[in-house]
């Protein structure tokens, strides 16, 4: 396993230019309000609680606008270029970044930091969407459906989208279609699927999940990512929206037929379990996109599943 690090630095990401409703960025003031902190010292790690990103200065001195296909793309590329930064120097401090989001377009940067860093890490993302899109292939123009398309390698647009010259300059580094694996995918997009294929990337999909069991899905996709090297650092991207609806309704896009509460948690537990996790995200909650109740629920789940990924076990 990774020389694992004691002191936790939690980043808050603000961020909802990655697609198109406002409330994503309670995200990390209210899983703060709900104790994190003190859940993470309970866990023993000592904590390093940074002020959230600002995500709202680009605004004042670059065109908001969508450009061609995308939406917002300097505002998600300025706001990305800090978080790369922040994550890239708080690895190499031997630090565990937890990445507070914000909308998924926060992967941009979590991954271009960690690729910084550490080259070599294995991601798994778990999620409804398989966030593969390039601005050429996306229907929809949000850049949250885009960060696994723009970092890996083969995808990636050659040229640089309006506000990512970081991504061409000092953050190259990309991820090769072996070193990720899909969980939880209910939502691909044909260009997306087509990808899938034609470079073989790892995915259990519900349906896999149905047929072989999380225990075994989990096992898979694990074994995937460190058959060549045990010691492998490894990435979590987890959004929200994998879990099924009935459980987490607030996030902005549902899809029927998720991870039930136990699969949620045993894939943070089962991550957790191998040593290696060296940074994760938790990303697309939005407590403005349902009741209160929905909300609350919403929250106490993410909560309950970073202290699964962080090392909470249950005896
Ligand atoms: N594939 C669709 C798009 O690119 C939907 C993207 C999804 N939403 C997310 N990301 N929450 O996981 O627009
Ligand atoms: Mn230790
Ligand atoms: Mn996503
Ligand atoms: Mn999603």
């Amino acid at each position: 396993p990774v020389a694992h690090p004691h002191t936790c630095t939690v980043i808050g990401a603000p961020m909802t230019y990655g697609q198109p409703f406002v409330g994503t960025d309670h995200g990390p003031e209210i899983l703060r309000q709900r104790g994190l902190r003190s859940m993470l010292t309970a866990l023993g790690w000592r904590v390093e609680d940074l002020p959230d990103l600002d995500f709202d200065d680009a605004t004042t001195h670059k065109p908001t606008a969508g450009i061609g296909n995308v939406r917002n793309p300097w505002l998600v590329g300025k706001g990305t270029e800090k978080l790369a930064k922040l994550v890239s120097d708080t690895i190499k401090k031997g630090r565990f970044p937890l990445i507070l989001g914000g909308d998924h377009s926060i992967g941009i940067g979590s991954l271009a930091g960690v690729l910084s860093a550490r080259p070599h890490t294995g991601v798994i993302w778990v999620d409804a969407h398989a966030d593969l899109n390039t601005p050429a292939m996306s229907e929809s123009g949000n850049m949250h459906g885009m960060p696994v398309g723009l970092l890996m390698e083969g995808v990636a647009p050659s040229e640089p989208v309006p506000g990512f010259d970081w991504l061409y300059q000092t953050f190259r580094n990309r991820l090769p279609p072996d070193s990720i694996v899909y969980v939880g995918l209910r939502d691909v997009d044909p260009a997306e699927r087509e990808l899938i294929r034609d470079l073989g990337i790892s995915a259990f999909t519900m349906h896999e999940i149905d047929r072989y069991g999380i225990g075994n899905v989990m096992e898979m996709a694990i074994g995937h990512l460190l058959e060549k090297d045990p010691n492998r650092p490894l990435h979590l991207s987890y959004d929200i929206d994998a879990v099924d609806p009935v459980l987490a309704p607030a996030t902005g896009t549902t899809v029927r037929g998720g991870l039930t509460f136990r699969e949620a948690h045993f894939v943070a537990e089962a991550i957790a379990q191998t040593g290696n996790l060296a940074s994760a995200d938790i990303v697309e909650f939005n407590p403005t996109l349902t009741n209160d109740a929905g909300a609350d629920e919403t929250a106490e789940l993410t909560l309950q599943i970073i202290t699964s990924l962080m090392g909470k076990s249950i005896i």
